[in-house]
């Protein structure tokens, strides 16, 4: 491993130099010929790596020759890698040996070919048919006492298409257990702006972001995780623009951006991003909006008429006054203690917001996982209305989600808990009864596996072991299970820790040509700012044993639900427009499915806050909250950790060893700490230290979660605060430790100690 100095600015020659050599290691030159230039162009495929939105020419955009970033094209290639994991590969390996690789060596084996089978008592997958895998669902599925003791997982790379189809065989089946990786992600921001504007989703546009007088950036990390954004930014920044970042980390690309795109980004500097940089202790936000709403309020009564935007507040908003009147005290020693933060910096930064005409906040992980993060994203909300920052231009709410069509599965109903109405649109529109109580979510099926009440596992797309917390709690829930199926493209850790009975299902990519009985197909995704548009992959597939989503499905449910069920299952398969006539009665806000996703541009999902100021609340306006910070206690001797990406992973997908912007290369075991910490502690940069995380049990005992081996590297993080790669550090986090009202796993405030290695100094 080496460790050498942060990078000064982000994207540059080197990212696209990076990106060439990827592609070309993977995929060869004529692949990559092929392929790169049909990423997210209109008639080619969606980009299967985040969910930041293209330019659309409706909004007076065009798009450019090379439509991705550095992280897109190592997305693009290790899915159409040319490399393959077929019926050999599984011969030669045994799945007691495959479980000893790292996350890494598995992903680099390839693409999976054909089915396969783990049949109980022995250690080698062997293939299996179709026909034969589905008859084994089947049997499985029918055995269970109840369709609840089946859980049924989804990854947010999934189709509008197959959620749609996947969620209506689940309901049909008999169950809402629908946890999905959004419960991992942004569920906190759905369960916060839900309650507050009446739509748990972002209210901003593209060209919102990047008309925006003023951008907060929150919690993210936009350089490694949605790299396009960045050119955003710095149109922000060129209109006269102001961005603020509060993270605990300089993160690379939150301070400069070189755009490979113009000759500034190639032999310039590139562009000076965040003009304030909050240096924020983990979990400090809640308090930091707090105290920037207060500023406001103050500001106010100074200046009476000046700051608050009362027309807003007035005809729009609910609960103003409780909520003022709790909000004017500061206490600056417990702010400054609990952000780390000057008064000075949060003073800059609410005359920023005072003086700003269109405010935007963007956020991610930074801000979703934590134990308070509902009542943090909540008042970021207070601190928007109370300059009336939603529903006009340049100004809102702006949640960044993570995968590319995560929000398109929530749309489709993939979740645990589909209101009413969608759910007697189903039935109405299908001739089924969908169940009404409420399923599991992810924690919550995990907790149902180590009961005994959940004994089928199904995961379409995604790597449940890797992505949940607490792993090795989760490898004996998971191998607990009668059966475990995985639909996947790449090989992965939820492959390696079977069920009694485990199947591997390997599916088509997006980047995939989808040839059916009607011909090729296209399918459809929703980005993270409600534009829903085709997707059409133009590569051969990789094996001509794949089968698209789609097509298991639709083959799946036919054999599960038995030929008598309502559904015209065999229809959907042949004519991807059969599914979508059905999402055009059933999906709110998609009426004329067919016609509108086959514009170009893809059309644009209602949003009432965001296109009338309409907030279908329980109160029908805005909801001002009135939200409690609870302190995150830190003993003496330990620290807070969180857990991040690095520049070169996909969620548990590792791409490669480097995370060259915070100058770590060939190596993921690291631990980022402050210099003091390390010293304090009495270690030393360098040093190999096993963390040790520590969690009160409820019953006066504390439970102690060990990962072992990780080199200290001295890094500019505030005071007690530290920082390690997911999903290493997912062994530390206990399943008990959620997000009130979200139930998100708490992967960004980890009480961890220091730990001297027995073998070591
Ligand atoms: N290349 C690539 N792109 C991706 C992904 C990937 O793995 N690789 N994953 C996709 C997915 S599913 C998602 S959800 C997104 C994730 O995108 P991000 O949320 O950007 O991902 P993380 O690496 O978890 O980064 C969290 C950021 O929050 C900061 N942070 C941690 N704790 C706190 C805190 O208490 N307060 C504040 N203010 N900041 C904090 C961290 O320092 C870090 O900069 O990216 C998506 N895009
Ligand atoms: N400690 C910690 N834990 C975290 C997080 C964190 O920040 N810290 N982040 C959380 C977040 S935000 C998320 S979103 C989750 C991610 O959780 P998941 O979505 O479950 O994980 P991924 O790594 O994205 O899934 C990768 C796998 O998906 C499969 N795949 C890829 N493309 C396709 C496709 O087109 N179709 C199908 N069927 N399969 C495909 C491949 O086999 C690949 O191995 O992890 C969560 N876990
Ligand atoms: S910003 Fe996200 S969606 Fe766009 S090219 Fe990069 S990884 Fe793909
Ligand atoms: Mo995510």
């Amino acid at each position: 491993m080496e460790v050498g100095a942060p990078g000064k600015a982000a994207a540059g020659v080197k990212g696209v130099l990076v990106s060439l050599q990827r592609s070309l290691q993977q995929m060869g030159v004529a692949r990559s010929v092929k392929t790169l230039p049909l990423l997210n162009q209109t008639g080619g495929f969606d980009c299967p790596g985040c969910a930041w939105p293209d330019p659309r020419e409706s909004d007076g955009d065009t798009r450019k020759m090379a439509e991705f970033c550095e992280n897109g094209a190592k997305a693009v290639a290790e899915e159409a890698t040319t490399r393959t994991v077929g019926a050999d590969f599984f011969a030669r390996h045994p799945v007691s040996e495959l479980a000893r690789r790292s996350d890494y060596w598995l992903g680099q084996q390839g693409r999976l070919t054909q089915p396969m089978i783990l049949h109980e008592g022995t250690d080698h997958y062997r293939p299996i048919s179709w026909d034969g895998a589905f008859d084994v669902v089947a049997g499985e599925l029918g055995r269970l006492d109840t369709p609840n003791e089946a859980a049924f997982y989804t990854s947010g790379r999934t189709s509008n298409e197959a959620a749609f189809l996947y969620q209506l065989m689940v309901r049909s089946f008999g169950t809402n257990n629908l946890p999905d990786c959004s419960n991992m992600c942004h569920e906190s921001s759905g369960s916060a702006l839900s309650e507050t504007i009446g739509v748990g989703k972002g209210s901003v546009s593209l060209p919102d972001v990047e008309s925006a007088d003023l951008v907060l950036v929150v919690g993210q990390n936009p350089g490694t995780n949605h790299p396009r954004m960045l050119s955003s930014l710095e149109k922000v920044k060129q209109r006269g623009g102001s961005v603020v970042a509060v993270n605990p980390l300089p993160e690379t690309g939150l301070m400069r951006f070189k755009n490979p795109q113009n000759l500034r980004g190639v032999v310039g500097d590139g562009t000076a991003l965040a003009d304030e940089f909050a240096q924020i202790r983990v979990g400090g936000d809640l308090v930091l909006f707090k105290t920037l709403g207060a500023l406001l309020l103050r500001a106010e009564d100074a200046a009476p008429g000046t700051v608050l935007d009362h027309d807003f507040l007035e005809e729009h908003t609910h609960g103003f006054a409780p909520f003022a009147e709790q909000a004017r005290e500061i206490d600056w020693q417990r702010v400054e203690v609990v952000t780390g933060l000057e008064r000075r910096q949060i003073e800059r930064i609410a005359d920023m917001l005072a003086g700003s005409q269109r405010t935007i906040v963007c956020w991610a992980m930074g801000l979703t996982q934590h134990k308070q993060a509902v009542p943090t994203i909540r008042e970021i909300v207070n601190v928007l209305l109370l300059r009336g920052m939603i529903g006009k231009p340049g100004a809102g709410v702006c949640p960044v989600r993570g995968h590319s069509n995560v929000q398109g599965d929530r749309t489709m109903g993939i979740w645990e808990k589909m209101p009413e109405s969608f759910l007697s649109a189903l039935d109405g529109e299908f001739g089924i009864t969908s169940p009404r109580e409420h399923g599991f979510d992810t924690v919550d099926t995990l907790r149902a596996m180590h009961a005994g009440r959940c004994r089928a596992f199904l995961g379409m797309g995604g790597n449940f072991l890797a992505a949940t917390p607490d792993t090795e709690a989760t490898e004996s829930a998971l191998r607990g299970c009668e059966l475990t199926v995985q639909v996947s493209t790449k090989l992965n850790r939820s492959h390696v820790v079977p069920g009694r009975t485990a199947l591997i299902l390997p599916t088509l990519g997006r980047t995939e040509r989808d040839t059916q009985a009607s011909g090729d197909q296209f399918v459809t995704v929703e980005d993270s700012m409600s534009v829903v548009h085709g997707s059409r992959g133009r590569l051969r597939p990789v094996s001509s044993h794949l089968l698209s989503e789609v097509a298991i499905i639709s083959r799946l449910a036919r054999r599960v639900l038995g030929s008598e069920h309502p559904v015209a299952w065999e229809s959907f398969e042949r004519d991807y427009d059969r599914i979508r006539e059905h999402i055009a009665r059933v999906v709110p806000g998609c009426a004329d499915y067919n016609e509108r996703v086959r514009h170009p541009d893809g059309f644009v999902l209602p949003h009432p806050p965001r296109d009338s100021r309409t907030f279908p609340t329980a109160t029908g306006r805005a909801n001002f909250t009135v939200n409690t910070p609870e302190p995150i206690e830190v003993p003496e001797g330990r620290l807070l950790l969180q857990t991040l990406r690095s520049h070169d992973q996909y969620n548990t997908t590792i791409y490669g060893l480097s995370d060259r912007y915070r100058g770590i290369e060939d190596g993921r075991r690291v631990v980022l700490v402050n210099m003091t910490d390390i010293t304090e502690l009495g270690f030393s940069d360098g040093e190999v230290v096993d963390l040790v995380s520590e969690w009160p049990d409820g019953d006066g005992n504390v439970e102690r979660r060990r990962a072992e081996a990780f080199r200290i590297v001295s890094y500019s993080t505030p005071r007690r605060c530290a920082a390690a790669y997911y999903p290493e550090a997912n062994p530390l986090v206990p399943l008990d430790a959620v997000a009130d009202e979200s139930n998100t796993p708490v992967s960004k405030a980890v009480v961890v100690g220091l730990e001297r290695r027995p073998d070591r100094r």
